[in-house]
């Protein structure tokens, strides 16, 4: 089984080598683990890590670059589309920032087998949000997820997670190239379109970390961005 982790990188110079080589020494078993970094022309050089670390994987690595900063939601789908393009059988989507810490990755993938959609998820029990994040943070982080399940009727607990194992059948049959949105607004609208197609979505409790190198490219007008399309997505689909 080919299993393929698509890391969307924008200045993560400092944590993709790392995160690269945690995830080439997991454990899982029955999978062929390969990794696509989806890099949009990082000012710090990130693409030419990432070929460097292309060129010395033994084809575990790839890269796709794209010219400039065209956001995440099109950068997932460009590499959810590589990866299929290239027999994926299983797909991952995480930050490269390490809050999505590689180690929940087994759990998630021995999850699979009784499930469609797989979540790391911080709104289930054993799951949470950095601890040491003001209160303010937090209220805002489990918010966003409630309205938008409040608005949309999902079940999912973590309607804003960017953590999630998808199996091939899930990404051929969802619009992909019809999606619109970026940041948050990209992780609701796949998590609602999964429970439209009626996939078995599963989540599994991570710890989310707060990144420790670099920079966030979070934004207000992110946040703002999913308060709307939330609206747009219920009326679209
Ligand atoms: N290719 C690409 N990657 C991006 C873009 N924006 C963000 N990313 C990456 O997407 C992941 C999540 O972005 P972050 O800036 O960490 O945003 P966040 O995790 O929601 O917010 P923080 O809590 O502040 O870290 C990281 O791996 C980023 O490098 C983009 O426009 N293009
Ligand atoms: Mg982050």
């Amino acid at each position: 089984m080919q299993l393929t982790v698509v890391l969307p990188t924008y200045n993560e110079a400092q944590n993709l080598p790392v995160l690269v080589e945690t995830l080439l020494s997991l454990a899982i078993t029955d999978c062929r683990l390969q990794i696509l970094v989806v890099d949009d022309n990082s000012p710090d050089g990130t693409g030419v890590i990432a070929d460097r670390l292309a060129a010395t994987s033994g084809g575990r690595v790839h890269v796709l670059h794209r010219p400039g900063k065209l956001g995440l939601g099109p950068a997932y789908v460009a590499g959810f589309r590589w990866a299929l393009d290239q027999g994926a059988d299983f797909v991952v989507e995480m930050d490269a920032d390490f809050s999505h810490n590689p180690k929940y990755l087994p759990a998630m993938v021995a999850a699979i087998a009784e499930a469609d959609v797989v979540v790391g998820s911080r709104y289930v029990p054993g799951g949470m949000v950095d601890p040491t994040w003001p209160i303010w943070r937090r209220f805002i982080s489990w918010w966003g997820s409630a309205y938008a399940r409040a608005i949309l009727g999902l079940r999912v607990h973590d309607a804003t997670a960017g953590f999630k194992l998808f199996r091939r059948h899930v990404l051929e049959r969802l619009p992909l190239e019809q999606t619109r949105s970026n940041g948050y607004a990209f992780q609701i609208e796949i998590a609602y379109l999964c429970e439209r197609l009626g996939f078995r979505v599963v989540e599994i409790p991570i710890v989310f970390d707060d990144r420790t190198v670099g920079t966030s490219k979070m934004s207000p007008a992110i946040a703002i961005e999913a308060s709307w399309r939330v609206w747009q997505i219920k009326r679209r689909y």
